[in-house]
């Protein structure tokens, strides 16, 4: 569906990682020698930054490490909507019509409709979701773990990345251990409801180990790589890992 082009976000967002981390502009003006008002090599040191990122993060957050989960009270009804247009503007995709494409390293490529999706098993768990324009919020996800998922139409696990596309031009890729993760599930439903259009319907991956851009919504292909997909924001100046 044709979007508007959101604005690049690259300065902001990893200036504000950079001074987490607890160097200053000036410390790195000092330490690389370059010209930061040349935005060129901002962006360059930055990508450098946010490359290392995903290394330390990927050494710390690992594949095993659990997200808290909550009681089924502190789920959020009323779930926050987000996407860079307007809710009204979700693709519509129709349950008769859908089709999840395989791509990739996997054995069976055949295509999945949502019955058959829906008919797979299922666990729900109560986890936050946090998105870094500054909201958090706990609801409840229903789903099909994604290691489930893989094992059965045969993918290579021991390949690098899952990949995923979107009816609305998003995309997004993880790791291998996140896609194995067991809290890592495609999500059907948000509190007890299928998943309302604007949501995602037929169904997202939902990923509580990581921020919500990571977690795409209107899946219509997953595919397994060894070669890094990147991601609709990644590809904007977002750090690639971006754990939680
Ligand atoms: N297809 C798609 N998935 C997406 C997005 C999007 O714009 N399109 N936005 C991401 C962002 S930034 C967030 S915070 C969450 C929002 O999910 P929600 O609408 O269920 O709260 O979806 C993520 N997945
Ligand atoms: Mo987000």
């Amino acid at each position: 569906m044709p979007v508007n082009e959101p604005a690049k976000p690259v300065f902001d967002v990893d200036r504000r990682k950079l001074l987490r981390s607890g160097l200053s502009l000036g410390a790195l003006t000092f330490l690389t020698g370059c010209d930061i008002s040349d935005n060129d090599t901002v962006q360059s040191v930055f990508a450098e930054i946010s490359q290392w990122n995903n290394l330390v993060q990927g050494a710390l957050f690992g594949g095993a490490r659990l997200a808290p989960e909550y009681p089924e009270s502190m789920a959020v009804k009323d779930f926050r909507y987000n996407a860079w247009y307007h809710a009204d503007q979700s693709p519509q995709l129709s349950a008769a019509d859908y089709k999840l494409e395989l791509a990739g390293l996997i054995d069976n490529k055949k295509p999945w409709r949502v019955n058959d999706l829906y008919a797979l098993p299922q666990k729900s768990q109560v986890t936050r979701h946090v998105c870094v324009e500054g909201w958090s919020m706990i609801g409840k996800w229903t789903g099909t773990p994604l290691s489930e998922f893989l094992k059965r139409v045969g993918a290579d696990t021991t390949a690098k990345y899952v990949g995923f596309a979107c009816a609305d031009g998003y995309y997004e890729s993880i790791d291998m251990a996140t896609a194995l993760h067991p809290q890592t599930i495609m999500a059907y439903q948000l509190s007890d409801q299928i998943l309302p259009v604007k949501y995602g319907f037929p169904f997202k991956i939902r990923i509580p180990t990581k921020l919500g851009f990571k977690n795409p919504k209107f899946v219509t292909a997953i595919y397994v790589t060894n070669r890094n997909p990147g991601g609709f924001w990644v590809d904007r100046g977002y750090n690639w890992f971006s754990g939680i």
